[in-house]
This record gives C-alpha cells, sequence and structure tokens, in this order.
C-alpha cells in the first residue's frame, strides 16, 4: 500500500519545466568539480519535522493530517505508519539519509523501559525497510527538550536523577543511530542554558554538560560508532540563553573540556541568523578550526525573531554555503532539511513541492559556487587583497619573528602609511551577480 499514491518518483526535468513533480535543477548523476551532485548533496529527512509536526502552533492545531492511514496517533501502528510513509516519501525524491530524535519513532510512555522495547521493535521494523534501499542514517540525537523533566535543562539540569535520563536516553540514541547505520551523533542543547542567572551556577552546569558528553564519547566507541559527534549551536529558543550560542562559543567549548577531537559543528542556518551572524559566518568558523560537519538546511525570516525553519529558497545563502563546502573538500556529515512546510501548506503535494525547492535551491547554489570558484576573480582579489604581506617584514611577522620595537621603529621609518587597498565590496558583489545569472 502506498500513502502518496498521487506522487510519482520525482524525476529531474531541468530550468524549463513546468512540472511542479520536477527537479530544475538537482540532477543527482551531474558531475560537478569531478563529483556527482548526489555525492556533494547527501540529503536528509528530518523525521520531525516531515513525518510527526503537522501544523500545530502557539495559536493553533494541527493543519495536516499525518496519520498516514493509522487509525490512531500516538501508537505503534501510527508509528510503523510514518516509517512506511517516511520511506516512501524519501524513494520518491531520491532522498537516502534521514535523522531523527529517539522520541520521533515512537511514542514516549511513562516508564523508560517501555519506550526503550518499543524503540527496538521500531528499528528492527526500520532495519528491514532499509533492505534493497540506499537509505540509511545521516545521525540520530535524544530530545532533551520536550518531557517537562528536561525544563531546567538535561546535561546542564540541577537534578541528578534528570541527568541519568538524559545519559539513559543518548545511550539508547547512540545503539540506534549506530544499528541504522548512522554517520553521526547530534547534540542540540535547547535546553542547554538559563533563563536566570539569579537562579544558575554556569559552570558547574557547562562541567556536567563535557561530562556527559565525554561518557557519550566513551560508549559510543565502545558500540563501534566510528562517526563524528556533532553540536549544533542556537543562541535562545526555547531558553533565553543557551550555551551553545554560535560555532565559535561551542569551538571554544569543546577545546576547554578536551572533546575537539571527537566533535565538529552542524550548522543550522536559522540559528546562525538568530546569533545575529549569517548562515555563511558561521560555516566559515566552523571550517577554519576543522569542524565544518554537517549542516541542518533551512532559512529563517528576517523580519521575525524566532526560528522558522524554512524550507530553503535563497539561492544567495544557498551558493555562498556551497562555496564554504566546496572550499572545505565536502562535508563528512550532510544537508539535513530540518526544515517545515509553512501551516497553510498542509497537503501531500505540499511535503514534496518542499523537498523539489530546497533540493532545487541546493543544487543551484552548488552550481553556482562551483562557477564562482572556476571564475577565479573572487579568489583572485583576496589574494591581491593581502599581498603587502608577502613583503620580507610581512613574512617575517607571520612566522612570528618580530617584536613591537621592530614593528615600531618601521612605522617611524615611513612617518605614515598608506591607505590599504580597497576592499571593492560593489565590485565582487557585481562579479557575484553576473556568476548567478549568466
Ligand atoms: C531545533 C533544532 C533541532 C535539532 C535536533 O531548533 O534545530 O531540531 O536539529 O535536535
Ligand atoms: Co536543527
Amino acid at each position: 500500500m502506498t500513502v502518496f499514491k498521487d506522487i510519482p518518483v520525482i524525476p529531474y526535468e531541468g530550468p524549463e519545466s513546468k512540472n511542479p513533480l520536477a527537479f530544475k535543477y538537482y540532477d543527482k548523476d551531474r558531475v560537478i568539480c569531478g563529483k556527482k551532485m548526489s555525492e556533494h548533496l547527501p540529503f536528509a529527512m528530518a523525521w520531525w519535522h516531515n513525518l510527526c509536526a503537522a501544523g500545530t502552533d502557539m495559536f493553533g492545531r494541527d493543519t495536516a493530517d499525518k496519520s498516514f492511514g493509522a487509525p490512531e496517533k500516538g501508537t505503534m501502528e501510527h508509528a510503523k505508519a510514518k516509517v512506511d510513509a517516511g520511506f516512501e516519501f524519501m524513494e520518491k525524491l531520491g532522498i537516502e539519509y534521514f535523522c531523527f530524535h529517539d522520541v520521533d519513532l515512537v511514542p514516549e510512555a511513562d516508564d523508560i523501559n517501555v519506550t526503550n522495547q518499543r524503540l527496538d521493535e521500531i528499528s528492527d521494523y526500520i532495519l528491514e525497510k532499509m533492505k534493497g534501499t540506499n537509505i540509511r542514517c545521516l545521525w540520530g540525537t535524544a530530545n532533551m527538550f520536550s518531557n517537562p523533566r528536561f525544563m531546567n535543562g538535561a546535561g546542564s539540569t540541577n537534578s541528578v536523577d534528570v541527568y541519568t535520563f538524559a545519559a539513559a536516553q543518548i545511550k539508547k540514541a547512540l545503539d540506534l543511530t549506530v544499528k541504522l547505520g548512522g554517520r553521526g551523533y547530534v547534540f542540540w542543547g535547547g535546553r542547554e542554558g538559563y533563563e536566570t542567572l539569579l537562579n544558575t551556577d554556569v559552570k558547574f552546569e557547562q562541567e556536567n554538560i563535557a561530562n556527559l558528553m565525554h561518557m557519550a564519547v566513551d560508549y559510543g566507541r565502545s558500540i563501534g560508532f566510528t562517526g563524528d559527534f556533532y553540536i549544533e549551536p542556537k543562541p535562545k529558543e526555547p531558553m533565553k540563553h543557551q550555551y551553545d550560542f554560535d560555532a565559535a562559543t561551542a569551538i571554544g567549548f569543546l577545546r576547554q573540556y578536551g572533546l575537539d577531537k571527537d566533535f565538529k559543528m552542524n550548522i543550522e542556518a536559522n540559528h546562525a541568523t538568530l546569533a545575529g551572524h549569517t548562515f555563511q559566518h558561521d560555516l566559515r568558523i566552523s571550517a577554519i578550526n576543522g569542524m565544518l560537519g554537517s549542516i541542518d538546511a533551512n532559512q529563517g525570516d528576517t523580519l521575525l525573531g524566532w526560528d522558522t525553519d524554512e524550507f530553503p529558497f535563497d539561492v544567495y545563502e544557498a551558493t555562498k554555503c556551497m562555496y564554504e563546502v566546496l572550499k572545505n573538500g565536502g562535508l563528512t556529515g550532510g544537508f539535513n532539511f530540518d526544515s517545515k512546510n509553512r501551516r497553510p501548506s498542509y497537503t501531500a503535494e505540499d511535503m514534496f513541492y518542499a523537498f523539489i525547492l530546497g533540493m532545487d535551491t541546493f543544487a543551484l547554489g552548488l552550481i553556482k559556487a562551483a562557477e564562482l570558484i572556476e571564475d577565479g576573480r573572487i579568489d583572485a582579489f583576496i589574494e591581491e587583497r593581502y599581498s603587502s604581506w608577502n613583503s620580507e617584514l610581512g613574512q617575517k611577522i607571520r612566522r612570528h619573528e618580530t617584536t613591537l620595537e621592530e614593528l615600531a621603529a618601521h612605522a617611524a621609518e615611513l612617518g605614515n602609511a598608506k591607505l590599504p587597498g580597497s576592499g571593492r565590496q560593489e565590485y565582487l558583489e557585481s562579479i557575484f551577480n553576473s556568476v548567478l545569472f549568466k
């Protein structure tokens, strides 16, 4: 039985196509910079947005029907219907990865032992479904923010009992990730932060989070998990202040606590913009630290102050993202659409249109980023911009072989410094446009 019976396998038809159920740019076998598009862009479906969330927001209930034919939601029958729907969906779009939280897969019971039995049952079912397909897990994670016990955080909680539940959930989610062939394991610290410093011991909480992460690494490695652990930074929401504010903060934390060999960043576009950065900024900061691991592909709304998780549509942003990814030599992770349909886009077709939009946007971004690099004018400009450092003195400074006295003597000899070369922002932006729209 198929759930999406009116939807065909989505073909590539090219930019001239007017068929809404066809890719215009995502041509999986097209080779760009020596690699197939499908290899550059390991796309993933987020179980939570695509199979669980049905439009409920702060002011209204579900608009979409995500029962997928199950008579009652919140049952194991429904959990299996979600698996069936998810696999049909991924196969029709040619998506080879999925991401999940433990509680996206099954309804959480009052007793963790029962929840874990349900997780065993559903993961057996998923494993069975995976056979004969190329589909596997990109990354798994534990939801340590929805259940009321995590109101004060998971690793950062004030309750030692709650901390043990966080540990237990991570252990199980790691088991599932390994069982389903996951490339990575994510920590998103939605409630790892504070509402007020009047009741919070920040140092104590951060030490406990790091300890939990160390235990996760030890356990993961002991069961054969060879992939990367990721921190997914986000500055706020649901907490007023979250510890993993942005890439720079999270990288500093990992280095401070000796976790930097096992962890990389999972950068989400809308989280970077909430931190007051561009998406490209957090990608660059991760990349220059050797920690650009995976991407949560979405976009926010500049007029709103929260995480809107929209499907990526902005080709400028996607191009800048893919520019960073190509310069990074790719990702060890992939591109997870941590994105949801707008609430009034509630039909099954809308689910497909959303992914077609997202996949085409990133495919176009990849094509254009490769063209920008091939064009070479931007790289050449950057090289020229720093060319004064090729001088003997510049090289000496770079080698850390100078002193302030020596440099001050040089400045005194000059009397005044010439203005540095122009930044040429408008010239570069116009190159960007000429490549984007050629
Ligand atoms: C929330 C968010 C999460 C993480 C996984 O903003 O992005 O869904 O990606 O917990
Ligand atoms: Co995310």
